[in-house]
C-alpha cells in the first residue's frame, strides 16, 4: 500500500492538489476537513460540536478526528493506498495515524509538504472566502488558523523527519507546475494507474 500525507498550513493547496492526485493514482482520498464539513452540513452532534471550534480558528479535538479517520479506514480495505489531507494536525495525531496503519500490517510511505509564505495563504484564503461561504475563510480567523498550525501542526513535519520521510515541496507557482513536483515524488514509489 502507497500512504501519503500531504501536509502544509492552511490554503497551502492540499486540497487543491488531492483531487489531481487521487485521479492519476487512484487512491482514496481522507481530508479532515472534508469529513468535519460533511459533519457539520447533517447537523450530527459531532458536527455541532466540530463547528465551534473551526470557526475559532482553532483544531477540533484529536479523540474526535482520530475516531472519524479510524472508521474510514475501515471502510476501504482494498484501496491502493490513501492519501491523508489536513492528517494528522498533531503530534498525537501522528502517533495515532501510525498505530492504525500498524494494525493493518502497512504505514506511512512518504509526507510532502507544500511550503508556501504566510501572505501568500492570507490572500488565498480571503479571495476563497468571497466565493466559498465558509465562515473560517475571514481574515481575523485565517490568522488564527496560522497561529494554530505553527504551534500545533508544524511539530508533526519533525515527527516524519525523523523517520526520514519528510519531502518540503515549493508549493507555489501554477497548479499544474505544483502537481509536477508532486509526481515526480510519488513516482519514486507507485505508477499512475492504468
Ligand atoms: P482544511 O479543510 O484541511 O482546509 P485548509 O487547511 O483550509 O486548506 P487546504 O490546504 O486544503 O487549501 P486548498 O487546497 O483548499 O481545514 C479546515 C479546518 O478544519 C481547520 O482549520 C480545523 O479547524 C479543522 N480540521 C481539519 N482537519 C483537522 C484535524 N486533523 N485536526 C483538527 N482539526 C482539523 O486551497 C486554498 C485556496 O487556495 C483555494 O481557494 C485554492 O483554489 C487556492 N489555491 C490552491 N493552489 C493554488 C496555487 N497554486 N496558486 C494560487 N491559489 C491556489
Amino acid at each position: 500500500m502507497f500512504n501519503l500525507i500531504l501536509f502544509g498550513p492552511p490554503g497551502s493547496g492540499k486540497g487543491t492538489q488531492s483531487t489531481n492526485l487521487i485521479q492519476t493514482y487512484g487512491l482514496q482520498h481522507l481530508s479532515t476537513g472534508d469529513l468535519l464539513r460533511d459533519e457539520i452540513s447533517r447537523e450530527t452532534n459531532l458536527g455541532l460540536e466540530a463547528k465551534k471550534f473551526m470557526d475559532a480558528g482553532q483544531l477540533v479535538p484529536d479523540a474526535v478526528v482520530i475516531g472519524m479517520i479510524g472508521s474510514k479506514l475501515d471502510e476501504h480495505p482494498n484501496a491502493r493506498g490513501f492519501i491523508f489531507d489536513g492528517f494528522p494536525r498533531t503530534t498525537a495525531q501522528a502517533e495515532a495515524l501510525d498505530n492504525l496503519l500498524a494494525l493493518k500490517k502497512t504505514n506511512i510511505s512518504v509526507l510532502l509538504s507544500l511550503e508556501v509564505p504566510e501572505e501568500e495563504l492570507k490572500q488565498r484564503l480571503v479571495l476563497r472566502g468571497e466565493v466559498s461561504g465558509r465562515s473560517d475563510d475571514n481574515e481575523e480567523v485565517i490568522q488564527k488558523r496560522i497561529a494554530e498550525y505553527k504551534a500545533k501542526t508544524e511539530p508533526v513535519a519533525n515527527y516524519y523527519e525523523a523517520q526520514g520521510k519528510l519531502e518540503r515541496i515549493k508549493g507555489v507557482g501554477t497548479v499544474e507546475e505544483i502537481f509536477g513536483l508532486l509526481r515526480n515524488q510519488v513516482e519514486k514509489f507507485i505508477l499512475p494507474q492504468e
